[in-house]
């Protein structure tokens, strides 16, 4: 997340026609001017730097219908984020608002705690159950990524509990890796910057190194080596701290915000090797790659390995509600059914309207053959043009992905590996050109990345690589490079 240092000047965009100006009128209350005062004045953005970004004003944004958004001067812009990773179905699906209508209706809201249960959460949680891999049967909801972490940290407690193993408290997890910004989830994440914020952290959590062959491999290792090397941190870190004191492993299968960072083929193999060896649990942390995002419903089932819990969130109702959850293997939840009271729950856990939302989603996932169509067609389509485009680009070093998620590294010299130095200026400045070229692309350092709504067709795939290109040139051309 590099959001706090950045500094988005925000550049008056191109008046739109008359009428369209008109029509967004007719609609609006308020001015762009009116809206960024009142912003101004009352609201504070996360992860931001508020007197800056006071200073120069918020993009308002007031509408979206597939990929595409509208700001309040009109500007249509394509979203090459899928807001934060998590519009999988892309905007206005009428499906998921109706499933919303008719539960608050029906039943708007309703606790799971008391020996209650109601027909949206028994419903997504069968869906579910058919949808994941075979051993996950078990679900716990919530309302974000942050707190399935949380709730994570509660179960690994609980299960080794039952095991009768009370010395495995630890958590290990790695730099760089994002997993949300409660303070379980900070401290779970590898973020410094993160860490420098909070009061406390939680107790014995440790992080080891990630697996980004572009910034950190030394020498002449191969991608391969160095992902196994990397992996084999993991059993250093335990061997270190004794296997009997071990809990869990979690790691995103591909790191999102820390750069769409995939790892090699060597990598997911070797850390379930290890974790099954010292019988530690393994943990995918699946907020974003979960739901199509690889092509694959889930990402852990595009790397080839058997997590015992995942951790859902975002694409599960594709941002529309908020929602989380935790999936168990069928071992986990079978010890968990049989402890006694799990002490953990929140309000809003299974949420009717959530949970019916969910449901709509994931049944447009599957009906629609989106994820498999991200698999076969779009994905693949997505790769090639991003890769053909950026061919010895010179200042592209890396692109990473699979399906519709990547990851394109800037670098001062692509072929000696060589980062710019003052990481994540250049990303700035990209990103700068991106908005004013009205494509959201996200920049982590000086990482681009782009994980578009999953509907995105091929016409708009084009759009965003062409969009990119404009940018990415742009950047090089501001820097000397051509
Ligand atoms: N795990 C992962 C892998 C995530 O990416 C979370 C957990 C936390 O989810 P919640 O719902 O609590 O935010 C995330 C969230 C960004 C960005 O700018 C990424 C996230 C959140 C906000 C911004 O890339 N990921």
């Amino acid at each position: 997340m590099s959001y706090r240092t950045e500094e988005v000047a925000y550049v008056q965009p191109a008046q739109p026609a008359a009428s369209a100006q008109a029509a967004q009128a007719a609609q609006q209350q308020r001015s762009t001017a009116e809206y960024r005062a009142l912003d101004a004045a009352h609201h504070i953005h996360p992860f931001s730097d508020m007197g800056s970004l006071n200073r120069s004003g918020s993009r308002v944004i007031v509408k979206a219908q597939g990929v595409y958004l509208w700001d309040s001067d009109g500007n249509k812009i394509i979203d090459g984020m899928a807001g934060l990773w998590c519009v999988n179905v892309g905007y206005g699906r009428k499906e998921l608002a109706d499933a919303a209508y008719k539960q608050m209706q029906e039943l708007p809201y309703y606790n799971t705690f008391f020996k209650t249960t109601h027909p949206p959460v028994i419903e997504l949680s069968a869906l579910l159950a058919e949808l994941a891999p075979e051993p996950f049967n078990h679900f716990f909801y919530c309302n974000s990524g942050s707190e399935g972490n949380d709730t994570v940290l509660r179960i690994v407690h609980q299960y080794w509990a039952t095991q009768g193993k009370h010395s495995k408290k630890f958590v290990i997890s790695r730099k760089n890796g994002y997993h949300g910004s409660t303070i379980a989830g900070g401290t779970l994440g590898g973020m410094g910057y993160m860490h420098e914020q909070m009061p406390s952290k939680v107790e014995n959590i440790v992080h080891i190194d990630q697996p980004y062959f572009f910034g950190e491999a030394e020498g002449n290792l191969t991608p391969e080596e160095f992902a196994l090397a990397r992996a084999q941190q993991l059993e250093a870190k335990i061997l270190e701290i004794g296997a009997d004191n071990v809990a869990a492993f979690i790691g995103e299968p591909f790191q999102g915000a820390g750069g769409v960072i995939f790892p090699a083929s060597t990598y997911w193999p070797e850390i379930q090797r290890i974790c099954r060896k010292y019988d530690i649990l393994l943990v995918a942390d699946e907020v974003i790659g979960g739901f199509g995002r690889t092509g694959e419903w889930f990402a852990h089932q595009h790397f080839g390995f058997e997590p015992d819990l995942i951790t859902l969130a975002k694409g599960l109702t594709s941002g529309y509600v908020p929602m989380g959850a935790v999936g168990l293997h069928d071992r986990i939840a079978k010890a968990i059914i049989e402890s006694g009271d799990f002490n953990h729950g929140l309000t809003y856990s299974g949420h009717p309207v959530a949970a019916a939302v969910a449901l709509a989603n994931l049944k447009l996932l599957r009906d629609e053959k989106i994820v498999d169509r991200v698999k076969n067609d779009t994905g693949p389509y997505f790769q090639k043009q991003l890769r053909e485009t950026f061919a010895n680009h010179p200042i592209i070093g890396e692109i990473s992905g699979k399906g519709l998620v990547a990851g394109l590294q800037l670098a001062q010299d692509p072929k000696a590996r060589k980062r710019f130095a003052n990481g994540g200026e250049v990303g700035t400045i990209c990103r700068d050109f991106c908005f004013n070229g009205n494509l959201i692309m996200r920049a982590t350092g000086d990482r681009m990345l782009l994980s578009p709504p999953l509907v995105i067709n091929k016409l708009e795939i084009d759009e965003i690589v062409s969009k990119a290109k404009k940018a990415i040139d742009a950047t090089a051309q501001q820097l000397g490079v051509s």
